[in-house]
């Protein structure tokens, strides 16, 4: 008896498998029923089931910084792709290599306007840089392996392939094997001969570092150019992945408010960007510009997000003979806090007590500056980031970065308003038993917004804005929604209890989360 032939989805996922994919954040429906049978003939791919879309998306995002490699998602039509959307937002900013599975409606069910049916292309359009339809079984295996060759190329993207139902269903070829990825850009020499005289040219200077440059060789190539040049060293305010750290070349954040942010770049003669794009405001506020940077500055873009920023900084480098060991943050560890619960206590302890290796999650708004402040010389760690501004990215973030990374501890700083978007990401984490250790900063507030209020000129602060931007009434328990979805979890109300908690959290495996009430 002839053997059956291998389904379409079997045929996508054995591709997705032999291109190097390991991890599939799903959230199924009936579309995607063969691609879920398939999961278990493909053991080496795991399924991680995420009880929301955005929390499936910003595992990926997660996953695929801390690996490099891209994890799959399993979304369920236009409307589970379209509850992904503000995550898959945050990683296509961060340029994550990602792969969206999406099922759709069989080819000759979609005119019919049933219920699912929508127009999924454009919910996935603005989040995604490659995006292709599988027509049959027959050529779902080469769109599949396609998507791995998108997500990896140009130094990562996220790709979004739709999987007809019947495409899943029908008989395919079986798999394809993985597809040359495409490098990032090469940098022309003249560009970073532009670059070195621009340096060398005398008075102040500034390079500015963003994506593949904020760590590695690349993080240590531009500390040399600073060293050697006099340059100052910023890296974009909101980095998909920075290595800092005792003993990792130091670079100084460009602050989110425009204020700090333009003062910082305030008077420069030359101002080198490379792996990022010249800085631009968060928001336009009246009467502030939009571009960072003095309108006197020389600002050179060496190299894109698209372009080869290690390359650049190491041609860069040679050009400038910058040869010498770059200078390192040294390790600055500070007493364990004590007295009141603030910001800055909750930056002591971290910065005492982060395990070396550990990857920081930062999803926490208004805390956030004194806490990186007072980690600046902890035990060497990788610092991930709202790079795309859409809240709600923390939890599922640290969730993903756990997977990709199960021997190193995670430590996730969430402010409550943000948390609550994605707080199910928590159930996701006891299920897979992910290290990874919340800390909710509970301020019952959306402070940031109360703080832009006034900001942007807005009339003096009425009922609606304590209605809108207040979230303690109801008071959140935090920690009996942790416990509700299987993760241990205490509430500390000043520095020593909040520092024997993180000691605690951070020496068991497994999630724990501390409601830090500040
Ligand atoms: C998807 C999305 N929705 C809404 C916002 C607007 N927003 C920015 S910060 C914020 C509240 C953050 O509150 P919280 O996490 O408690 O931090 P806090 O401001 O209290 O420090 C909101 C609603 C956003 N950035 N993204
Ligand atoms: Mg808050």
């Amino acid at each position: 008896m002839a053997a059956e032939p291998m389904t379409g989805a079997e045929s996508v996922l054995r591709t997705l498998s032999a291109a190097g994919v390991r991890a599939c954040f799903a959230n199924p429906g009936t579309s995607e029923m063969h691609l879920v049978a398939a999961l278990d003939r493909v053991p080496d791919v795991r399924p991680v089931l995420a009880l929301f879309e955005g929390v499936a998306s910003g595992a990926a995002d997660g996953y695929g910084r801390m690996a490099g490699i891209p994890a799959a998602t399993l979304l369920h039509l236009g409307p589970g792709l379209g509850n992904a959307f503000a995550n898959l937002h945050n990683a296509y900013k961060a340029r994550t290599p990602i792969v969206n599975v999406v099922g759709d409606h069989a080819v000759e069910h979609a005119p019919l306007n049933a219920p699912l049916a929508s127009d999924v292309a454009s919910v996935a359009r603005p989040v995604s840089h490659w995006y292709a339809s599988a027509r049959d079984a027959r050529g779902a295996a080469t769109d599949a392996a396609a998507a791995v060759a998108a997500a990896r190329s140009h130094g990562g993207g996220v790709a979004t392939l739709v999987v007809p139902a019947d495409a899943g269903w029908g008989p395919s070829s079986g798999p394809t094997a993985p597809m040359p990825v495409t490098p990032p850009a090469p940098v022309p020499a003249e560009a970073v001969a532009e670059a070195a005289a621009a340096l060398r040219a005398g008075g102040p200077a500034a390079l500015l570092i963003g994506g593949a440059a904020s760590r590695g060789p690349a993080l240590r190539a531009a500390a040399r150019i600073a060293a050697a040049t006099g340059a100052r060293l910023i890296h974009d305010t909101f980095p998909a992945r920075l290595e800092r750290g005792a003993g990792v070349p130091a670079a100084q954040p460009l602050p989110y408010l425009t204020e700090p942010a333009t003062e910082t770049l305030a008077g420069l003669g030359h101002l080198v960007v490379c792996g990022t794009q010249a800085p631009v405001a968060f928001f336009a506020y009246p009467g502030l510009p939009s571009r960072l940077a003095d309108p006197a500055t020389d600002v050179r873009v060496l190299a894109g997000p698209r372009e080869d920023a290690a390359a650049a900084l190491e041609a860069l480098a040679g050009e400038l003979g910058a040869t010498g060991e770059p200078p390192l943050a040294s390790a600055r560890v500070p007493e364990p806090p004590t007295g009141a619960l603030d910001p800055s206590a909750i930056g002591a302890a971290l910065a005492a007590l982060l395990p070396e290796g550990a990857i920081v999650v930062d999803e926490s708004v208004t805390a956030s500056a004194p806490i990186v402040q007072a980690t600046a010389g902890a035990a060497p760690h990788d610092w991930l980031t709202l790079t795309g501004g859409a809240i709600g990215q923390g939890l599922p973030v640290a969730t993903g970065a756990a997977v990709a990374c199960p021997d190193r501890p995670v430590a996730c700083l969430e402010g409550d308003g943000s948390a609550m978007y994605t707080i199910q990401a928590l159930w996701t984490q006891a299920r897979e038993a992910l290290d990874v250790t919340t800390v909710i900063l509970a301020n019952r507030s959306y402070a940031i917004l109360d703080f832009e209020l006034s900001r942007v000129g807005a009339a003096a602060r009425g009922p609606a804005a304590d209605a809108l931007f207040g979230i303690g009434r109801p008071d959140l328990d935090f920690v009996g929604l942790a416990r509700s979805m299987g993760v241990p979890a205490r509430r500390a109300e000043d520095a020593e209890t909040f520092t024997a908690a993180l000691r605690e959290a951070l020496a068991e495996p497994g999630p724990r989360l501390i409601e830090a009430r500040v």
